[in-house]
């Protein structure tokens, strides 16, 4: 639904974003609300905008904790493995039960409602690969506007790179995960892979206003967006459009870019009385939308599909490496995405090795001849060996 802000309302907003401190932020924002009209068409962006400034907030109270020594909430979550996944749900779900089966993390499980009450990374193998999990504290409704631990248990979610949502199937399990659901949406955090993004980097200072399009507007032109921009004074930018996007897309990205990030359902307490049912009823709600797995973490039932779930929902790839000249492939390998390239192999080996690289050699079942000499190009697939030589 449109907006239609009027001019005084965008010249506001890019009041906004030209202000650094987040307390004048604030104030600005609180400005900016102030001249938005109240209908439905500015629902959405009135939510965003408090949620925003309940960000900023926290982040100030943070800064000042840090400043009388206290250490703050941990926002984020060093990353460790072949992925981050932050583990989500309401409380007594069992998410710290998981953590304690799946992981060698050692954490108190209750049933006492909000145990967890800051961020538990934990490490969980599978095959070659290992998954960072970390459990969050517990979402409840009004996470997402910043009670209780909510915007933390966000951040972490933000920054992650796949989620495992759970839920208890011993109490409504479609209730607790439409209630995650909608604080993720609240947070503009996509549990399904959009039709199209559009990403505003405001890093290129005096650079002008670029829109590259490598995808489809819906419902307007290339000028409709400038225009668009333009009432925004978005004057330098890069603006990244793929996929397929509508005209009110672009204009959300302005306040705030939407992320999407691979989602696994975990059900727990698969052990108890009416389980059965409520998994049958969760499964018709999620309706294939992302893949459910049904498990007791208490009686260790079902665990063993977790692994290979989250590795495909991920879209992990691992790729052996190997010396020129040397006999056998690394034991350990290097874990991207579905889609990478040997570029991105080469990145992620080592900066140089992107700049050197001359060419590769690729071992792989599905080539006709292997080895096969290929360049930076050269889609890469889970299990591939690969030899670079460099310049
Ligand atoms: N029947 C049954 N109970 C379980 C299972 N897994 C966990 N529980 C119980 O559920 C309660 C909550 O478990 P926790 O792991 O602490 O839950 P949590 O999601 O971490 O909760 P908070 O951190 O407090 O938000 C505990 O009493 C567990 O013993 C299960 O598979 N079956
Ligand atoms: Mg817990």
């Amino acid at each position: 639904m449109p907006t239609n802000l009027p001019p005084e309302a965008k010249n506001k907003w890019a009041e906004v974003e030209s202000t650094r401190n987040p307390r004048e932020k604030i104030q600005r924002m609180q400005e900016f609300l102030s001249l938005v009209p109240q209908h439905k068409g500015t629902m959405k962006l009135r939510g965003q905008i408090k949620k925003k400034m309940a960000v900023l907030r926290k982040e100030l109270e943070e800064r000042k904790q840090k400043r009388a020594g206290r250490g703050g909430p941990k926002f984020f979550i060093e990353k460790e493995g072949a992925a981050q996944i932050a583990l989500l749900g309401v409380t007594n779900v069992g998410k710290s039960c998981l953590l304690s089966a799946v992981t060698n993390a050692n954490i108190p499980v209750s049933v006492a409602p909000y145990t967890t009450r800051e961020p538990v990374p934990a490490v969980m193998g599978f095959e070659d690969v290992q998954f960072q999990l970390v459990e969050v504290p517990a979402v409840m409704e009004g996470s997402a506007g910043g009670r209780a631990w909510g915007l933390q248990s966000l951040a972490v979610a933000r920054n992650a790179d796949g989620l495992i949502l759970m839920v208890d199937l011993s109490r409504d399990p479609v209730g607790q995960l439409s209630l995650v659901l909608s604080e993720l949406e609240k947070s503009r955090i996509l549990v399904n892979k959009p039709r199209g993004r559009v990403d505003i980097d405001h890093s290129y200072m005096g650079a002008g206003l670029h829109v590259i399009l490598t995808g489809k507007l819906l419902d307007c032109t290339m000028q409709h967006v400038k225009d668009l921009l333009g009432s925004y004074r978005i004057g330098d930018a890069v603006v990244k459009i793929s996929g397929e996007v509508t005209l009110d897309e672009v204009e959300d990205a302005i306040f705030e870019s939407t992320t999407y990030r691979p989602s696994v359902v975990v059900a727990n307490k698969l052990d108890a009385s009416g389980a059965k049912a409520n998994l049958k009823q969760l499964e018709d709600f999620v309706a294939g939308r992302v893949p459910v797995v049904a498990v007791s973490c208490e009686k260790k039932l079902g665990l063993e599909r977790l692994g290979a779930v989250l590795f495909n929902a991920l879209g992990v790839i691992r790729i052996y490496t190997k010396q020129p000249g040397a006999r056998e492939p690394s034991q350990r390998p290097f874990t991207l995405r579905r889609g990478a390239t040997l570029t991105d192999l080469a990145r992620s080996i080592h900066t140089d090795f992107e700049r050197d690289f001359a060419f590769a050699r690729v071992w792989a079942d599905r080539l006709m001849f292997s080895p096969q000499k290929v360049g930076v190009g050269f889609a890469l697939e889970d299990g591939d060996v690969v030899e670079i030589h460099v310049r």
